[in-house]
């Protein structure tokens, strides 16, 4: 356990890589002993900054959902973060001259009807208490050199949020199989990466129900008419000046965008 004011340190330091698009060392380099009870603490101080910035949450999101990325990082628990009002991209251009080294991974967003609050939430609670589901694309954009960190790092990097496309498509739970639903990534007219629901903790309905018991250890819940990012389908893809990306989700639509300087 750290201290207050170290913490507060270490997030305005994330917050003013984002804003001068620099990359900074990773904290455990100078605090090998941070843990990822600290890491939350440091997100909870860099949330603090942005509201104090005058920015709204947004979204709430779990990272690291997939076996494949939870395995690289040796974690057995996905992480959570949160998305604001600046980072929802509403024009189709994804603006590169504000982000780092930003890559795209393709998810399902569900929207409340209903408060939950854990422990106890099974899948089940979630599909009950969804009103819609909706496509997105993450950007993700982490503020560490080359996405180099350990699990402290990145949760007090807010999970590498950086921006988010939401689809147009809102469709009832019930109307899908939400782990048979298909998506296709593809760059510049070439597939990069294809996945179903069931890529993120078997069914992405699992990965709100995680959250929500998640939250409940602190004391927390999710609200109605909250938007939550349930987890990449896909990997995450670098992007490019001039990249044209288009996904597309089975019964629930498409997102295209393009990057580039604003
Ligand atoms: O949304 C995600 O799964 C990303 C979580 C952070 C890990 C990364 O930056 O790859
Ligand atoms: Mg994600």
């Amino acid at each position: 356990m750290q201290s207050e004011l170290l913490y507060k340190r270490l997030a305005q330091k994330l917050v003013d890589a984002e804003l001068n698009r620099e990359v900074v060392v990773k904290l455990t380099a100078e605090y090998p002993e941070l843990t990822v009870e600290d890491g939350y603490r440091i997100q909870d101080e860099l949330v603090s900054l942005k509201l104090e910035q005058g920015h709204r949450i947004f979204a709430t999101k779990m990272g690291l959902t997939s076996q494949a990325k939870m395995k690289q990082m040796n974690v057995h628990e996905p992480i959570r973060g949160y998305i604001f009002d600046y980072m929802n991209i509403e024009d189709g251009i994804l603006p590169i001259n504000e982000l780092i080294h930003p890559k795209v991974e393709a998810e399902i967003a569900f929207v409340l009807r209903e408060d939950l609050e854990g422990p106890g939430i099974t899948e089940g609670h979630v599909l009950a208490a969804t009103d819609y589901v909706v496509p997105a694309l993450e950007i993700i954009d982490s503020r560490y050199a080359q996405f180099q960190f350990s699990l402290p790092d990145v949760i007090a990097d807010n999970t590498s949020s950086s921006r988010v496309f939401i689809g147009s498509t809102w469709r009832k739970p019930d109307d899908l199989d939400l782990d048979l639903v298909g998506v296709t990534l593809s760059i510049n007219g070439e597939l990069k990466d294809l996945g179903a629901g069931a890529a993120v903790l078997g069914h992405p309905a699992h990965a709100v129900a995680m959250l929500a018991n998640m939250l409940a250890r602190e004391g927390r819940k999710l609200y109605k008419g909250d938007l939550i990012l349930s987890g990449g389908i896909t990997g995450s893809h670098q992007l490019r000046e001039g990249d044209v990306v288009v996904a597309k989700w089975g019964g629930l639509g498409s997102i295209e965008f393009v990057v580039k300087t604003r």
